[in-house]
């Protein structure tokens, strides 16, 4: 019996495949990031958030060794059809709520990629909230991402922009930075 019993504990213990982790309050669903064109300099990071907690908490930071640079960004739609992304210093996660990186919409930007991220692989990063601190998470990449009219984060490069000075209007769909 009690071998069974560390073999079921050991068993628990090895990596989940489903893939979300909770820490406190806070429950992380499915953080990933769509393989990337070979090349590419920047990519998009999606997961969703919920907070379980009772006080509201928000996301103050990314920090990872895979780019140069993170940072939560929203991807907005003009009137005139032109994509443009602002940079989120504090992405509040509600209480009892969630809040969804997707395509679209909010997302980790991850500009200066430090190598090829491939498909199957996981890649470790932190989350910074204000409240619950530091969060270890992995990122699965996943399959690229397919469809157009959408803002593809794999043609923007975003390493020759001056964030803190970032003119998001002249961001457009071309990538005409490479
Ligand atoms: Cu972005």
């Amino acid at each position: 019996m009690k071998i069974l019993a560390i073999a079921a504990a050991l068993f628990i213990a090895a990596p989940a495949v489903a893939h979300d982790l909770t820490v406190g309050d806070l429950q992380i669903i499915h953080p990933h990031i769509p393989q990337p064109a070979p090349g590419a300099k920047s990519a998009g990071g999606y997961m969703a958030i919920v907070n379980n907690g009772a006080e509201a908490d928000r996301l103050v930071g990314v920090e990872t060794d895979i780019a140069g640079k993170a940072e939560v960004h929203e991807s907005k739609v003009a009137a005139d059809g032109v994509g443009t992304m602002e940079h989120v210093e504090a992405l509040e996660i509600p209480a009892g709520g969630t809040v969804s990186l997707e395509r679209g919409g909010y997302h980790v930007m991850l500009m200066g990629l430090t190598g090829t991220l491939t498909e199957g692989e996981m890649h470790k990063a932190t989350l910074i909230f204000e409240k619950a601190g530091r969060v270890e998470i992995e990122f699965q990449i996943d399959p690229p991402m397919m469809g157009m009219g959408q803002m593809d984060h794999s043609k923007m490069d975003h390493s020759k922009m001056d964030h803190s000075h970032m003119d998001h209007s002249t961001m457009g769909h071309d990538g005409a930075g490479d």
